[in-house]
């Protein structure tokens, strides 16, 4: 059976974010021809874009499954709502759980429902500062190190939740 490696953004402002973002990375661990390679640490930011919203708790995790990128869109957005999660409409407005696709094996593509590699990326330190740690060599889409993308971010308000202080 074919399989590709696939890297999750996980992210929440709302409820018990941490317990949240534990509970969605065992559950995509049990979806069909599925399993979570690793994990990185949680990470605490002020929120991208409206900022009467909660701080966000970000992770990222790796994947390796064999489900087609529309089938895994769909059951991460299946888990989204297991969690509570409620479309508002409000751009990057508050949410219990968002689960972006960041990177699908080296599959580029640019449907309505899916855009692959994730467009929004290279921009956010609370996505590229977890993919480093758990992919410190990988080479982006673009063809440079991971590392020069990550030196580009702004690392300012970004910090990383030490095991001692996760409850
Ligand atoms: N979609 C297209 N490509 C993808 C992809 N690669 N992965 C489509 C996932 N979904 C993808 O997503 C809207 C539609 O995008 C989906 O229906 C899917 O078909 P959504 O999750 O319903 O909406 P959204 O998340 O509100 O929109 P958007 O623009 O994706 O928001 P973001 O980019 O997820 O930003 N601040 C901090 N510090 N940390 C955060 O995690 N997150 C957001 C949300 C705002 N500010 C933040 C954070
Ligand atoms: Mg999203």
């Amino acid at each position: 059976m074919h399989k590709e490696h696939v890297y999750i953004g996980l992210g929440s402002n709302l409820g018990d974010s941490g317990a949240t973002l534990e509970a969605a990375t065992k559950a995509m661990g049990e979806l069909t021809d599925t399993r979570v390679l690793a994990r990185s640490s949680l990470y605490c930011s002020s929120p991208m874009g409206p900022q009467d919203q909660p701080d966000y708790i970000n992770a990222v995790c790796l994947l390796e499954t064999a489900l087609e990128p529309v089938e895994l869109l769909r059951a991460l957005q299946n888990i989204e709502n297991r969690h509570g999660r409620e479309r508002k409409g409000e751009r990057w407005g508050p949410r219990t759980l968002d689960l972006d696709m960041l990177l699908y094996g080296n599959t580029e593509m640019n449907t309505a429902e899916l855009t692959l590699p994730h467009y929004g990326m290279a921009a956010r330190e609370f996505v590229m500062v977890p993919l480093f740690e758990i992919a410190p060599s990988m080479i982006m889409p673009d063809g440079n190190p991971i590392a020069l993308w990550v030196s580009r971010c702004n690392l300012e308000g970004l910090r990383r939740i030490t095991p001692s202080n996760q409850s």
